[in-house]
């Protein structure tokens, strides 16, 4: 297992100086920030942002994420040039030697929150979800007024974009994700590059959209579309866990003995209702997850890839990007790591 932590480039206030100093992380999870959705990651591009984290000691050992273009996903007719480039972004993490991407295929909204930072009765505050809040939230105005929303969409064209998946359907979500794994994962295998597709959060469908990597039974089919082993999860332990039918431990042992788990996130989340959860610290007290036994099924699997805490509270009066502070994700991974030198122990 590589333990690593997300770090968003030169901007990030969170300093590869600063994670350097938690103790044990090896690996390092970013992105490249200043690429137009849709066009080809370049080589020299993706060999500096590995450079830069070699300097300071680390491997880059997941590349998180490489955005899948809208029109992809709705199966529009510019897909096939869309997913060129998106091959041509694989072959180049191949050549510079990034074993890992993950991406995921959620309509419209990546992970969504209702508050960003929801009061907890020890004076932090964390992300939390409540379908209740998020069925009131207005998108008459498009996403520029939503809680944490980065891409912005004017009112016509979110407008457009729920119209065109509400005429796809599940059926026709999971066909387009079909086409797009059958056209860049012969590419990632030629490259060596392992894609990890990341649950959607929350794990159910929002704003009438559809969401289609949830639970077992989805996991079961989407090793199916293609049966590469190029062709796997990042399994996010918070986003699958805020569904109490999903049992964690299970789902590790079971896609992560078939070699199709290739990055893990790991953190807890605190289920408070129907359709409602927040996240928390991620020690197994903290939430509604039992972390020893997640780790367990890592260990157990022999589980070798990236593994980074997910996201934190803020505590100790931090202030930044929500979910992805320095204190609790450095509390996070120190808890991961104390978990994991225990299970090898054991063995
Ligand atoms: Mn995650």
């Amino acid at each position: 297992m590589i333990l690593s932590f997300r770090w968003y480039g030169e901007s990030d206030p969170v300093t590869l100086d600063k994670i350097r100093q938690v103790p044990v992380l090896k690996g390092i999870v970013s992105a490249l920030y200043d690429v137009p959705l849709g066009e080809t990651w370049p080589l020299e591009k993706i060999e500096s942002l590995k450079a830069a984290v070699e300097r300071k000691g680390f491997v880059l050992s997941a590349i998180e994420s490489i955005p899948v273009h809208e029109n992809i996903k709705l199966g529009r007719p510019d897909r096939d040039v869309l997913i060129d480039k998106y091959c041509a972004s694989i072959r180049n993490m191949g050549k510079a030697g990034v074993p890992v991407l993950c991406y995921n295929f959620m309509p419209v909204f990546d992970w969504t929150r209702s508050n960003m930072a929801m009061p907890l009765p020890d004076g932090s505050n964390a992300l939390s979800y409540d379908d209740v809040e998020v069925l009131k939230m207005d998108l008459s105005k498009g996403t520029k007024d939503l809680p944490g929303w980065s891409t912005s969409y004017d009112a016509k064209e979110l407008r457009a974009l729920l119209d065109g998946y509400k005429e796809l359907s599940e059926e026709g979500l999971w066909e387009n994700l079909k086409y797009f794994l059958e056209k860049t994962v012969p590419v990632a295998e030629e490259s060596n590059v392992k894609m990890a597709i990341h649950p959607d959060d929350p794990p159910w469908s929002i704003f009438g959209l559809p969401r289609i990597i949830r639970d077992e039974a989805s996991y079961d089919r989407f090793v199916t579309l293609v049966d590469s082993p190029n062709n796997g999860f990042s399994l996010c332990s918070g986003s699958l866990g805020a569904r109490p039918d999903n049992d964690l431990p299970a789902m590790i042992r079971k896609f992560g003995g078939m070699g199709r788990i290739h990055f893990a996130h790991v953190r807890n989340v605190k289920i408070t209702g129907k359709g409602a959860f927040h996240e928390t610290a991620h020690p197994t007290e903290s939430g509604s997850l039992n972390m020893f036994e997640i780790m367990k099924a890592y260990a157990d699997t022999g589980f070798t890839g990236p593994m980074r805490p997910d996201h934190g509270r803020m505590i100790w009066g931090e202030t930044g990007k929500p979910g992805y502070g320095l204190y609790d994700r450095a509390l996070g991974a120190m808890y991961l790591a104390g978990l994991w030198e225990a299970l090898q122990q054991k063995k």
